[in-house]
């Protein structure tokens, strides 16, 4: 069975205000094309299709536009999972139209899907959480863990150790394959561990519950989804794809991707990974003065950039030149950088406002870094302005 897994589109998600529905767009239209030219059997969505649990219509539009294009009619399978990025509810309300395409949505852990024919494909046996599917003449097992939260599963975490017990739910759901086909897992979780490809690298995701790799069973393919960058852990054939697009400044190191795999059983597999173009790579320019940065503005105008500008001065920008350099609306932040202590000051006296630089001060600050400047902060402040240096 040939498998295409795809993960946290976080459809609907927004950077600094700024909407990325159309790259995610292009994304979706991307995606069609490869599973039509891979000629892949089954679509794997490990999760977070939404960014929020109340997307808007136009993301909502866009999922189900990617649900028909994938299904093909029900030609192909699609499987989806929630993450924790998504109400699951609202995630499989489509579901009794879906099946008829061959889209199986799973809403909770441990879900029993009906067994019978779901568009061009069948599900042969059905048991919790796991389903027998027989596409064009291949079979596989897949065991399905929505994202494992404390409410999903009615447990308590602080009373159990998570990792075993994440692991052991998906050793008893693979039980159930008695066959001997493929068995595919496809969760939306946190694997800690080395990589196996010598990259011994321990990820950290603040304070996340965590599943060391070693608890997870072994299987032919585990369809990961809940961290934006691709991380292959071969050892255990499980696999993060990550994010399509990039979301965050940080991430634009990573590249983006999409994984498909060939099972052909007994843990022998074809993978190849597919690399996503990036449509509008987020980009943080430095300028010198304001001058520089109206240039630049105008510049890239045209550009399919997202754009964080850092502008060294010794002066406040004016209102009139910020207004000149966010006529460029792919311009997300503008961040001063001063270069002058001293003329800061002298700035704040050429004011005419009330206010006393201290107050002045504490405004910029709250307004620069989002919390109000430190009992500490504010003495060095007026210590620096005494100083005269
Ligand atoms: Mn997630």
């Amino acid at each position: 069975m040939k498998i295409l897994h795809s993960s946290d589109w976080h459809l609907g998600k927004k950077l600094e205000g700024q909407k990325r529905i159309e790259e995610q767009r292009k994304f979706i239209e991307k995606l069609v094309v490869i599973a039509d030219n891979e000629e892949v059997d089954l679509v794997l969505l490990a999760g977070d299709i939404y960014d929020n649990s109340n997307p808007s219509a136009e993301a909502e539009n866009l999922f189900f536009t990617a649900m028909k294009m994938l299904a093909k009619n029900g030609k192909r399978g699609v499987i989806v999972i929630p993450g924790n990025h998504d109400n699951p509810q609202r995630l499989s309300v489509a579901n009794s139209l879906a099946k008829e395409f061959g889209i199986i949505i799973y809403e909770t852990p441990f879900e029993k899907k009906e067994v019978g024919r779901y568009g061009n494909f069948q599900v042969k046996r059905s048991t919790e959480g796991g389903i027998e599917l027989e596409i064009n003449n291949k079979k596989a097992f897949i065991y399905c863990l929505p994202y494992p939260s404390e409410v999903a599963l009615n447990e308590d975490f602080t009373e159990i150790d998570y990792s075993k017990r994440i692991g052991d739910i998906l050793k008893k759901g693979i039980e159930e394959n008695r066959e001997n086909i493929p068995n595919i897992i496809m969760t939306h979780i946190f694997v800690t561990g080395s990589s196996g490809d010598g990259d011994e690298r321990t990820i950290e995701l603040g304070g996340s519950l965590a599943v060391s790799l070693e608890d997870l069973p072994e299987v032919d393919y585990i369809a990961l989804g809940h961290i934006h960058r691709p991380m292959k852990f071969t050892k255990k054939r499980a696999y993060y794809c990550g994010s399509p697009i990039e979301y965050r400044i940080n991430e634009n190191k990573y590249d983006k991707r999409v994984f498909i795999a060939t099972l052909n059983g007994n843990f022998n597999n074809e993978f190849k990974e597919i690399e996503l173009e990036n449509y509008k790579p987020i980009i943080k320019y430095r300028v010198n003065g304001a001058e520089e940065a109206i240039l630049l503005s105008e510049k890239k105008e045209l550009n399919q950039e997202w754009i964080y500008l850092e502008i060294l001065t010794d002066v406040y920008l004016s209102n009139e030149e910020i207004k000149k350099i966010k006529r460029n609306k792919n311009i997300l932040e503008i961040k001063p950088l001063f270069t002058n202590i001293r003329n800061l000051e002298l700035e704040f006296q050429d004011t005419n406002s009330k206010k006393t630089i201290l107050e002045n001060f504490i405004e910029y600050f709250s307004e620069s870094d989002g919390v109000e400047p430190s009992k500490e902060t504010k003495e060095l402040f007026l210590k620096m302005l005494e100083s005269d240096i």
